[in-house]
C-alpha cells in the first residue's frame, strides 16, 4: 500500500544516510566536516555500489549455472560517460538518494557534476559501444564488453585565442569507485621474438611463438545495470603492467637502466587513447594495444570456456564475439594461435570455430580511415600471427581462384595483403574472412558496403553481408539528459516508453491538444534557459533563449562540413548588415567538438569558428539576432545539455560519407528538428518521421558520384554565386582576422580549388533550406507540431532494436533474466 511504500522509503533513506556516512568515515578515512565535494562523491558512489553488487553476483552465478550463450563485444572505445546519475536511474534509485543527499546538506546536482566522465572514445563509434552495453543489459542478454583501460582518455579541449589546445585527461586521478581491480585473473602477453617448429611427445610437428617480451594484462570491472532489471553485465577494461612486480633482483644488477626501461614500455601499452578518428595512421603502439587488447580478452573468454566444458569445440555455442570495426580484427588470427598452437586443433577445426565465432560491423566509407599495418611492422612486432595470416591468405585465394578462374585481378584486390607498394595487411579483409556475419550500420551505408567497399567479397559470399541501424539509448539520451521532456512524455502516455520506444508513437494524436503542445514548448524553453543561465554571468554574450538555437556538435572533420555551416552563417551575417529589415527569426549557432591534434585543417576550422563568433557577437547591428557560442571540451557531460536544447540538428555530411551518425538520432528524440542530407542514418530518420517533417537539401549520393565523374571545379560555381562568393571573400580578406589574409588561406584555397567534400557544390541548397527553416520557425505551433511528429517516430533508433537485430541476425542469443535469489549477505 501507499503507506507501506512510504515508509520503506523513509527507512531506504535513513539506510543510504548511513551509507554515506560509513563511507566517508571508514572508506575516505575523513569527518562529515572535512569530507571535500569528492569525498561526498566517492561515498554516494560507493554507498550506491553497494546496491548493485547482489544483482551482480546473482548475474554472474547465472552466466555459470546455465547453459547461456554470452555476447563477447570487442571494442578499443567505450565513450560510456559519467556512471553514478546513470546507474540511479537504471537502479530507480534517483528520487531516494537524492533526498538522502538533500537531508546529509548537500545537492545531488552538484555530486552527479563532479565526476570525470571516462572519456575512453573518440566519438560514434566509442559511444556507440556504450550505448549497445545499455542495452544488452536491459534486454537481459549475457554480454562483456572487453576493451582498454587507457589511463588517459579522451583529451580535454581548451580554448585559446580561439585555437583548440589539449590537455591530458586525468580521469582516474580524484578515484574511480566504479571499477574492481581483477589482479588474480591476469593474463600474459607476448610480442616480438620468433616462432620455431618442434615435435611434442607424440611426434606431431607443431609450432611455437617464443615472444621476447612478455607483458600482463589486469582486467578492471566495471558493473553495467539494465533499466529496472537484476541483469548486470560487465565492462571488463584490460592495463598493461610489467610482468614481475619491478624487483631488480630479477634483473642483471648492470643492466638497472634496461630494466627500468622495459617496465616503463609495459605500461606505455595502455596509457594513453590515440585521439585521431577517421584517419589511420599506423602506429607500433597503437597495434600493441589492439593485440594487447584482443589477446588479453581472447584468453578471458577461453578460460571462461573451459570453466564449463572440457574443449573448445562448442565455444561458439557459448560466446558470439563482435568485432567493433577492425581495431580488435587481429583477434582471427589470435584465436587460431590460441586453439592450434596451445590446445592442439588442426587447421581446418580452429578455422571452423573461428569463423563461427566472428561477426564484424563496418563503421566508415572513408577510404583513408581503413586499416592497413605495415607487414613488415607487423611480422616483427607479431610473426606467428603474420605467419597465420599468410596462411589464411593463402587458403583464402585459393579458393577465389577456384571460384574465378583466370581472374588475376580479384585475386589482387581480395588478397589479405595489399602488394601495390610497400606491402600491408588489410584489416578489413582479414575481418570479412574470418568472420561468419559482417555488416554496415546504416541502410544507405550497407548497400554502399555492398556495392564499393566490400563488393567482392558481397559477390562471394552474398548472404554474409547484412545491415544493422545504429541506435542509442534512451535511458541516457532523454530519460537522464532531459527530464522536463520525460516528465511530459511520460504523464501523457505513460513510462512503458523507456524500454519501448516505439509506444512514443501515442504522442502524435497529441499535435492537435494546445495544451500539450504548449508544455512542449515550454519544456524546450526551459532547457534553453538553463543553457543561457549558464553564460549569463560572464562578460561575454548574453543568449537570447527565444532565438532559433541551431546546434552542429561532432567531431570537427572536413567531411562532416562544419565549414559548410559557416559559409551560412557568414552569408547571414552579411545579409543583416546589409539589410536590417531581413524577415528571419534570431539565431543562435552552437559548435562542439574536438579536432584530432594533428589535424591541421580541422583546427583551422575551429580558429575560424570562434574568429567569425567575436565579430558577429560583439557587433551592435546584429544584436540579439545572430550569435555565435563554441562550446569548448564536448563530450557526454555537455551533450547532456546540448541535446535537449536544440531547435535545429546539422546533420550536413556530403552524401556517402557519414556512415550512419547517432548525433542525429539523439537531437530529434529531445525534440529538435533535423537539417540534413540523404547520408547515413539521416535517410531512415526522414523516412521515419516523414519528407514534411525534415528539412532536405543537397545532392545524394547518386547527384554526387555524377558530379565527381563530370568533373567537379568548385571555382566555377563561386564565380557564379554571389551570396557565396561574399561569404568566402568576407573570409578571405581578413574580416574576421583583423585583416589578416593569410590565416584562413588553407581553407580558403582547398575550398576553391579543391573542395574534395563539396561544400560549394551544396552550398545554394543549403541556404535555401536554412530559409525555409527560418520561415517555419516564425510558425511556432506548426514547429512544435513537427517537434512532437519527429520524437514520437524516433521508436527505430533505440540501441533497444539494433540489439535485439543483433541478437537475431548476428548473434542468436537469447535473454537470461536473472532472478534475485535471497541470500543472506556477509555481516
Ligand atoms: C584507427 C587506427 C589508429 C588510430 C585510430 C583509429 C580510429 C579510431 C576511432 C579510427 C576510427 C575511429 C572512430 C570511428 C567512428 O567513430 N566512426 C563513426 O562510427 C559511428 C558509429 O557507427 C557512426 O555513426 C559514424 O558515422 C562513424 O563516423
Amino acid at each position: 500500500t501507499d503507506c507501506n511504500s512510504h515508509t520503506n522509503d523513509s527507512n531506504n533513506i535513513k539506510k543510504l544516510k548511513r551509507g554515506f556516512a560509513y563511507k566517508l568515515f571508514y572508506q575516505q578515512g575523513v569527518w562529515p566536516q572535512n569530507a571535500s565535494l569528492n569525498d561526498y562523491y566517492l561515498a554516494v558512489s560507493y554507498t550506491v555500489r553497494d546496491r548493485m553488487q547482489k544483482m551482480f553476483l546473482n548475474s554472474i552465478r547465472a552466466l555459470q549455472e546455465k547453459d547461456s550463450k554470452i555476447v563477447g563485444y570487442l571494442s578499443a572505445e567505450f565513450l560510456m560517460g559519467p556512471h553514478l546519475h546513470n546507474n540511479l536511474i537504471n537502479l530507480g534509485l534517483y528520487d531516494q538518494v537524492s533526498r538522502a543527499v538533500e537531508e546529509s546538506g548537500l545537492d545531488i546536482k552538484q555530486i552527479i557534476d563532479h565526476e570525470e566522465e571516462p572519456g575512453l572514445g573518440n566519438g560514434g563509434l566509442g559511444r556507440l559501444a556504450a550505448c549497445y552495453l545499455d542495452s544488452l543489459a536491459t534486454l537481459q542478454i549475457p554480454a562483456i564488453g572487453y576493451g582498454i583501460r587507457y589511463e588517459f582518455g579522451m583529451f580535454d579541449q581548451e580554448i585559446e585565442n580561439g585555437w583548440q589546445k589539449e590537455l591530458g585527461d586525468r580521469w582516474l586521478h580524484p578515484g574511480n569507485p566504479w571499477e574492481f581491480k581483477k589482479a588474480h585473473m591476469a593474463v600474459e602477453i607476448g610480442s616480438g621474438g620468433y616462432t620455431e617448429r618442434y615435435t611434442d611427445d607424440h611426434g606431431n610437428l607443431r609450432v611455437r611463438w617464443v615472444p621476447a617480451r612478455m607483458v600482463k594484462g589486469i582486467p578492471y570491472d566495471t558493473p553495467v545495470i539494465g533499466y529496472r532489471v537484476n541483469n548486470v553485465n560487465l565492462l571488463r577494461l584490460w592495463s598493461a603492467e610489467a610482468p614481475k612486480s619491478f624487483d631488480f633482483d630479477d634483473f642483471n644488477v648492470g643492466d638497472y637502466q634496461g630494466a627500468v626501461h622495459e617496465k616503463i614500455m609495459a605500461e606505455t601499452i595502455t596509457k594513453v587513447l590515440y585521439p585521431n578518428d577517421e584517419q589511420f595512421r599506423g602506429k607500433e603502439l597503437r597495434l600493441l594495444q589492439q593485440y594487447f587488447f584482443v589477446s588479453c580478452s581472447m584468453q578471458d573468454m577461453v578460460r571462461i570456456h573451459l570453466f564449463q566444458f572440457p574443449n573448445l569445440d562448442n565455444f561458439p555455442d557459448k560466446f558470439a564475439v563482435q568485432l567493433n570495426d577492425t581495431h580488435p580484427a587481429i583477434a582471427v588470427p589470435e584465436f587460431m594461435r590460441l586453439l592450434i598452437d596451445v590446445h592442439h586443433y588442426s587447421w581446418e577445426q580452429a578455422w571452423d570455430i573461428v569463423t563461427h565465432t566472428f561477426a564484424y560491423t563496418n563503421h566508415t566509407l572513408l577510404p583513408e580511415a581503413l586499416e592497413k599495418w605495415s607487414v613488415d611492422m607487423l611480422g616483427r612486432l607479431l610473426p606467428r600471427h603474420l605467419e597465420i595470416i599468410y596462411e589464411i591468405n593463402s587458403r583464402f585465394l585459393d579458393l577465389i581462384r577456384i571460384k574465378y578462374p583466370g581472374d588475376v585481378d580479384v585475386v589482387r584486390r581480395m588478397s589479405i595483403i595489399d602488394e601495390s607498394g610497400e606491402r600491408y595487411v588489410r584489416m578489413a579483409h582479414l575481418a570479412c574472412i574470418g568472420s561468419h556475419a559482417i555488416n554496415g550500420v546504416a541502410e544507405l551505408h550497407t548497400r554502399l558496403l555492398k556495392n564499393h567497399t566490400l563488393a567482392d567479397f558481397h559477390r562471394l559470399w552474398p548472404d554474409k553481408l547484412t545491415n544493422v541501424t545504429n541506435g542509442v539509448t534512451p535511458r541516457r539520451w532523454m530519460v537522464l539528459s532531459n527530464p522536463r521532456l520525460a516528465r511530459l512524455i511520460s504523464s501523457a502516455i505513460g513510462d512503458g516508453w523507456i524500454t519501448d520506444l516505439y509506444k512514443l508513437r501515442k504522442l502524435e494524436p497529441l499535435v492537435d491538444d494546445p495544451a500539450f503542445c504548449e508544455k512542449w514548448q515550454q519544456v524546450k524553453f526551459e532547457n534553453k534557459q538553463d543553457i543561457c543561465a549558464m553564460f549569463s554571468c560572464d562578460c561575454g554574450p548574453v543568449f537570447n533563449p527565444y532565438a532559433l538555437f541551431d546546434v552542429q556538435v561532432k567531431r570537427i572533420h572536413e567531411y562532416k562540413r562544419q565549414h559548410l555551416n559557416l559559409l551560412h552563417i557568414v552569408n547571414l551575417y552579411h545579409r543583416l548588415k546589409n539589410n536590417p529589415d531581413l524577415d528571419v527569426p534570431p539565431r543562435t549557432f552552437i559548435f562542439g567538438g574536438k579536432a584530432a591534434p594533428g589535424y591541421t585543417m580541422a583546427k583551422l576550422i575551429i580558429k575560424l569558428i570562434n574568429s567569425v563568433a567575436d565579430v558577429v557577437n560583439s557587433d551592435p547591428d546584429v544584436k540579439n539576432r545572430l550569435q555565435i557560442l563554441f562550446i569548448p571540451n564536448f563530450n557526454v557531460q555537455i551533450g547532456h545539455m546540448l541535446y535537449p536544447m536544440a531547435d535545429l540538428s546539422e546533420q550536413i555530411s556530403l552524401a556517402g560519407k557519414e556512415a550512419s551518425g547517432t548525433g542525429n538520432m539523439k537531437f530529434s528524440m529531445n525534440g529538435a528538428l533535423t537539417i540534413g542530407t540523404l547520408d547515413g542514418a539521416n535517410v531512415e530518420i526522414r523516412e521515419e518521421v516523414a519528407p514534411e517533417n525534415f528539412f532536405l537539401f543537397g545532392m545524394d549520393v547518386n547527384a554526387v558520384e555524377d558530379l565527381r565523374r563530370a568533373g567537379y571545379n568548385p571555382q566555377t560555381i563561386y564565380n557564379q554565386n554571389e551570396g557565396l562568393k561574399a561569404a568566402i571573400n568576407l573570409i578571405a580578406m581578413g574580416h574576421f582576422s583583423h585583416g589578416d589574409q593569410e590565416l584562413f588561406r588553407p581553407l580558403i584555397d582547398s575550398l576553391l580549388y579543391h573542395d574534395p567534400y563539396m561544400v560549394l557544390a551544396d552550398y545554394q541548397s543549403y541556404v535555401e533550406c536554412q530559409q525555409k527553416v527560418g520561415e517555419v520557425f516564425q510558425d511556432p505551433g506548426r514547429w512544435t507540431k513537427m517537434a512532437i511528429r519527429n520524437a514520437a517516430r524516433m521508436g527505430k533508433f533505440s540501441s533497444d532494436r539494433s540489439i535485439a537485430d543483433y541478437c537475431r541476425k548476428v548473434w542468436k542469443v537469447k535473454p537470461l533474466p536473472v532472478e534475485l535469489k535471497l541470500q543472506r549477505l556477509p555481516e
